[in-house]
């Protein structure tokens, strides 16, 4: 019997397999002949023997779903009989040395659903590489270490026609296009479409002169503003802070609709999910504004950390990843709040990483095998990731980072390197042995570190001993954690809230630790892990007081933060489980911060945000108890209610006192003052029946009020006015759209949001292969705890037939959501077979993609 690669079960890649290509390219050269159902392209490719891999070697190349028309080694024919997933031209068929390979290849951009390779969207052509979408557009060894210069020729009859590097020549009906700098395939882009540029400049330091454009939909360029602002001013920080410059003549921004992830670095030619590029005042909220300024700079970034160093294979995607988190990280911190931002990112870190790290998809920053690399662009390599470069450079000072990231540009540039070429540059600038680091990127789950203390007092003073014992819970795959190497920023304070011991890094590398602060007058009150300095689980038992008095003290404002969460999270789960009364202290401790106008309004809103429902489910899971959804949601609901009573009259101040006055302006300032006043809202809309937000919504000039607003109206189980007013007012946007439907399945009461979903599923507007679309409502049933784990087991039904429907159109998609159930096992067992049962369920689906079927076997392996 002949088993074809498809009906097989899908197999693994491994890193330990690793082998150089063969041939190194000189230069590729491709023409498009575009057309919707039958693009040709004509490629031709300049082969050398690769010195690494001596010998003789068949020609292999990877190619998915193409038509081949014809091949020529030389310009002679060959005859080459492409399989399932690529092309063999044997070693007895090429020449000696250097050769060129052609080939000319049709494929159907208009069938291309997956939206990986050359596909349409909106009319438009557009493409997809990475990870591995170029061996969808030509036969192409489609592999990050085979770096070449591009050239490409676009035949189009559509107006506007972009790929990588620097525009040539152009005439009626084609364009050319030279990229110098030597890429991987991943990083090719071509565009071709009816846009109108949005047009600037920028001057590098060295007086290179870069024509900036953003490419986007006549009737969309009023919306580019913001996006062009933040990618003049990413320019301007990578010069600063890392003295990198761009280095081509045009930088080009593209918004397309139909995108799988948020926005793509494609070496000059950054293609973006629409949202994350237009952003007026009435349609995107602070958040949207936030988050487009830190993906521009993102993948602006990229251009060095990325493009001109690459990785060697596709698991050492932290490599750039990680790094270019880090490094938007740091803008943010620049451009906005840095406490702030940390806070958000660490939320973010515990929300999406920890979860991951602590359920059936655990896997290390850089994972040792995959079966589809789709399915690792995940928390782990890009959150977790980034942890590891601040705990790097914490560990070797800003100085050292600085001489380490020099020498990485120098040593690496133009070349596809590796997780140890990246700690050899440390070691080598820093003098450090990196060793026992390494195992932050080889080994997963998140370290737990319990504190013990101990207070000797003396005649020269007291000595204060905090003893660090660290243990990482087994992973799938990995029972064995050997010790990491943590730092631990400390700093103590006297009772009088003066600090003793600036913040000072403690270097744990043992399983269990201790370190002495001699000499001092009286029993210091520690604040340990200061702005969240390694991701790792602080395990340790501190009583209210001290917890109230880190609140109003700590001069580090992450754990200032941290002492008020750790507060509302304790008080959260000894209601959840000992029916405990709210904690009237708790409610004076937040009172007093809140009103406190010499912090910052944004890091007073993020004080006042109580831990999620799914969050507290982590947490009591981690305790040894089961959560029970529709408790903990009834609970925080009346903590909230609560809390809205005790605060009143302070909450009712702060929101008029927040109103930000007009015209909108997205600055971090105004941000700020909108998100305390809006978190004040989310609680006083408790107690006012809909009327404050019922009014806000009237009156809102911009999208961050109107949809706060709705989002209250729809938590109090009203506003089918606003909803339907709000439908009327954005029809034709399709990113408001997607809002109109995420607020109302996201808000929708536990035991209803099923149905409010599979009502919208029904509308005419849910243009389910629109991965936004797709997202915005199903993404909000899962992110709404209750509801997706109502005991009905309504919205796994639902969520999974939509996942099986999706399958077949969108594997990336698809496989990305089902991670929504991979906290499967935190649950009773009512809900753990019904939720193995609907996995059964998608995994029998005929033809499953080797993505969905790779996630769903392995959360629930
Ligand atoms: N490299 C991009 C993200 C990205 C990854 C994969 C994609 O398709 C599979 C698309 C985009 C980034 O980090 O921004
Ligand atoms: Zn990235």
């Amino acid at each position: 019997m002949v088993i074809s690669v498809k009906d097989s079960t899908p197999q693994p890649t491994r890193l330990a397999d690793y082998q150089p290509y063969p041939f190194r390219i000189e230069k590729t050269d491709l023409t498009f002949r575009l057309d919707p159902k039958a693009t040709r392209v004509l490629s031709r490719i300049r082969f050398h023997p690769n010195p690494a891999r001596p010998g003789r070697h068949d020609l292999r190349m990877d190619g998915e779903r193409l038509r081949l028309i014809a091949a020529r080694i030389d310009g002679a024919p060959v005859t080459a009989r492409p399989d399932e997933t690529g092309l063999t031209i044997p070693a007895d068929a090429l020449p000696d040395g250097a050769f060129d390979f052609e080939a000319e290849v049709e494929i159907d951009p208009s069938a291309n659903t997956a939206l990986e390779g050359l596909y349409m969207s909106g009319g438009m052509y557009c493409t997809q590489c990475e990870a591995e979408g170029f061996r969808r557009i030509t036969f192409y060894p489609d592999r990050p270490d085979v770096m070449a210069p591009f050239h490409v020729r676009i035949e189009s009859d559509m107006p506007v026609l972009l790929s990588n590097g620097n525009p040539v020549a152009q005439g009626e009906g084609w364009a050319e296009w030279d990229d110098p700098w030597p890429k991987p395939s991943y990083l090719f882009a071509l565009v071709a479409g009816d846009l109108v540029a949005v047009r600037d400049s920028f001057t590098t330091r060295s007086g290179r002169k870069v024509d900036l454009a953003i490419w986007v939909r006549a009737g969309d360029e009023d919306r580019c503003a913001y996006a062009m602002d933040s990618l003049k001013r990413a320019m301007k920080w990578d010069e600063d802070v890392y003295g990198r410059e761009y280095d081509l003549d045009v930088f080009n921004i593209v918004a397309v609709d139909d995108f799988n992830m948020g926005a793509m670095e494609n070496k000059g030619l950054n293609i973006f999910n629409s949202k994350l590029v237009l952003a007026s005042p009435e349609t995107a909220t602070d958040a949207d504004f936030e988050r487009i300024e830190s993906v521009i700079a993102h993948e602006y970034f990229h251009n060095w950390t990325g493009n001109r160093i690459t990785c060697r294979d596709w698991f050492q995607l932290c490599l750039k990843e990680g790094l270019t988190v880090f490094r938007d990280q740091e803008f943010t911190k620049d451009m906005r709040s840095a406490p702030v931002k940390r806070i958000e990112d660490v939320l973010m870190l515990r929300a999406r990483q920890f979860r991951e790290d602590m359920g059936p998809l655990a896997h290390p920053v850089r994972p040792e095998s995959y079966i589809e690399i789709n399915n690792f662009y995940t928390a782990t390599v890009y959150e977790k990731g980034a942890e590891l470069i601040g705990m790097l450079k914490l560990l070797v000072g800003d100085e050292g980072y600085r001489r380490a990231l020099d020498l990485y540009f120098e040593r690496h540039d133009g070349q596809a390197a590796t997780i140890e070429d990246w700690l050899k540059v440390f070691e080598d600038a820093t003098g450090r042995d990196l060793a026992q680091f390494k195992r932050w990127y080889t080994d997963a789950g998140t370290p737990r570190l319990k504190v013990e203390e101990d207070w000797q007092p003396g005649d020269q003073g007291g000595t204060y001993t905090l003893t660090f014992t660290q243990h990482t819970p087994p992973t799938p795959g990995q029972d064995e954690k050997p010790p990491r190497v943590i730092p631990i920023a400390v700093g103590l304070l006297n009772p009088n809230g003066d600090e003793i011991l600036p913040t000072t890094v403690l270097e744990m590398t043992e399983e269990r630790q201790s370190f002495s602060f001699p000499g001092l007058a009286t029993r210091p009150v520690p604040s340990i892990l200061r702005g969240f300095s390694a991701p790792v689980v602080l395990e340790r038992e501190s009583s209210f007081d001290e917890r109230t008095f880190l609140l109003a003290h700590d001069t580090d404002p992450f754990n200032r933060w941290e002492a008020g969460r750790s507060l509302a999270r304790d008080v959260l789960l000894s209601m959840i489980r000992d029916d405990a009364a709210p904690s009237e202290p708790h409610a004076q401790a937040l009172a007093r911060l809140v009103t406190d106008d010499t912090l910052d309004p944004a890091f007073r809103a993020l004080c006042l945000r109580l831990p999620s429902e799914d969050d507290l489910a982590q947490a009591l899971a981690d305790a040894g108890t089961t959560p029970e959804p529709e408790r903990i949601h009834t609970v925080r609901e009346g903590l909230a209610t609560y809390l809205a009573r005790q605060l009143q009259k302070d909450l009712v101040r702060i929101y008029e006192e927040m109103e930000t006055p007009p015209p909108y302006s997205p600055d971090a300032a105004s941000a700020g003052r909108r998100a305390l006043r809006l978190a004040a809202l989310g609680y006083l809309n408790r107690i006012d029946h809909g009327a404050r937000a019922a009014s806000l919504f009237a009156s809102a000039d911009n999208m961050t009020e109107s949809a706060a607003a709705l989002a209250c109206l729809i938590d109090g189980g009203r506003g089918a006015r606003e909803i339907a007013a709000f439908y009327e007012r954005w029809k034709d946007n399709r990113l408001v759209i997607d809002k109109w439907f995420a607020l109302q399945v996201a808000h929708a009461q536990p035991d209803m949001a099923a149905q409010v979903a599979a009502r919208l599923a029904e509308h005419p507007d849910f243009e389910w292969k629109n991965p936004n679309r797709f997202r915005a409502l199903m993404g909000a049933l899962a992110a709404n705890h209750a509801g997706f784990h109502h005991i009905s087991g309504a919205a796994y039904r639902f969520y999974a037939d939509w996942l099986i429907r999706l399958d077949p159109v969108n594997p990336q998609t698809t496989a990305r959501m089902s991670a929504a159930f991979e906290t499967w096992t935190r649950y009773d067992a009512e809900r753990r077979a019904m939720i193995r049962a609907e996995l059964g369920r998608i995994r029998q689906t005929p033809d499953l993609s080797r993505d969905t079927f790779e996630m769903v076997s392995r959360i629930l392996a």
